[in-house]
C-alpha cells in the first residue's frame, strides 16, 4: 500500500502539525524556532514515518537515471572563475570539488508521495510557522521546486552559501562513511562577508564547525545564506546518499535564475529566461 494520508506520511504524535491549535503544535514550533535562533538549523528528528520514508527512497532511485550530475571546482558563491580583484587565498579565488546530482522537478509526477509531502498544506504552514513568516508557497521553479540531491560513493558538496534564505531537507538514504552535514553557523551576515573566518573554514580550520547528527527521516530547516555549509565526500566504498530537498518562497510564482539553473540541472526552461528579465534583489551579497 502506498501511503497517502498525512497520517501515514508523518508523524503527527510527535508533530501534531494537523491541530494547529494545539499545545503539542505550538511546543514543536517554539523548540523549531529556538534551535533556528541559536544555530540557523532545525532538526525535526524522525519526521517521516519509516513506510514513507521508504517509499521516498523507492522513488528516488526510479528516477535517479533523471539525475543531472556535475563536477566543477566552485568558491563558496557557485562561482568558478578567478577573480583578479581578490588574492590567490582569498575565498573568492578558493576552489574546490562540487561533485553531486540532482532528481529536476518536472521528474516527480504529482501524487507520488514525495511530491505529497512536499506540497502538503499543513508542512508548509508547520515551516511557516518555524521560520516566522505567515505563509510559504512551494517554489515554483518547474525544476529547483522539487529536487533530491544525490551523491554517489566518492562524490562531495564543498563549502558554499545557498542563495535561498532557508532549504527543507530530508535526509532519505544515508552514506556509511562520509556525507555529513556540516555548517558553521552564522559565519557571515547581509552586512558583513566576513571573508577572513571563511577563509580559515576553506583552508581546513574547524573553529565554529558544526557536524549535523542527521537521520534517514529527519526534517531539517536551515538557512543556508549566512552559514557555510557543506556535505563531507562520501567513500568510495559507501552506499550513495540520497536527500529530498524541498523549496518554498514567501511570494508565490518564485522562478529560479538562468545561470544558476544551468549549473546545477543542465538546461533551464523558457520560464527561467522569462523570469531573469524580471528579478530584483534583496540585497548586495556576492552570491
Ligand atoms: O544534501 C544536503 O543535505 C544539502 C546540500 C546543499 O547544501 C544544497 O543543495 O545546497
Ligand atoms: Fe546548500
Amino acid at each position: 500500500m502506498v501511503p497517502t494520508d498525512l497520517n501515514e506520511l508523518v508523524d503527527l504524535d510527535r508533530y501534531p502539525i494537523h491541530q494547529q491549535d494545539s499545545d503539542g503544535y505550538r511546543t514543536c514550533v517554539i523548540e523549531a524556532r529556538e534551535q533556528l535562533r541559536a544555530s540557523g538549523c532545525a532538526l525535526n528528528k524522525d519526521f517521516v514515518r519509516p513506510v514513507a520514508l521508504k517509499r521516498i527512497g523507492d522513488e528516488i532511485w526510479e528516477r535517479k537515471g533523471s539525475s543531472h550530475f556535475s563536477t566543477q571546482n566552485m568558491n563558496p558563491y557557485f562561482h568558478t572563475a578567478v577573480n583578479p580583484d581578490f588574492g590567490p587565498d582569498h575565498p573568492v579565488n578558493t576552489f574546490i570539488e562540487r561533485s553531486s546530482g540532482f532528481i529536476p522537478g518536472d521528474s516527480w509526477e504529482a501524487g507520488c508521495v514525495t511530491d505529497r509531502l512536499f506540497r502538503s498544506p499543513e508542512i508548509a504552514q508547520f515551516l511557516a510557522d518555524c521560520l516566522g513568516v505567515p505563509t510559504l508557497y512551494c517554489y515554483a521553479d518547474p525544476l529547483a521546486g522539487l529536487t533530491a540531491n544525490i551523491l554517489d560513493p566518492g562524490q562531495q558538496f564543498t563549502w558554499h552559501f545557498d542563495t535561498n534564505d532557508f532549504a527543507v531537507t530530508i535526509l532519505v538514504d544515508e552514506a556509511e562513511k562520509g556525507g555529513l552535514f556540516e555548517y558553521v553557523p552564522g559565519i557571515r551576515s547581509a552586512i558583513d562577508e566576513n571573508f577572513g573566518a571563511i577563509a580559515g573554514v576553506l583552508a581546513g580550520g574547524r573553529q565554529g564547525v558544526v557536524s549535523l547528527d542527521l537521520r534517514p527521516g529527519d526534517l531539517q530547516i536551515f538557512r543556508g545564506r549566512y552559514s557555510l555549509h557543506r556535505v563531507t565526500r562520501v567513500a568510495a566504498t559507501s552506499v550513495p546518499r540520497h536527500a529530498a530537498i524541498f523549496a518554498y518562497t514567501e511570494q508565490p510564482n518564485v522562478i529560479g535564475r538562468v545561470e544558476r539553473t544551468r549549473q546545477l540541472f543542465g538546461r533551464v526552461l523558457p520560464a527561467h529566461e522569462e523570469a531573469e528579465r524580471q528579478r530584483v534583489r534583496s540585497d548586495a551579497l556576492l552570491d
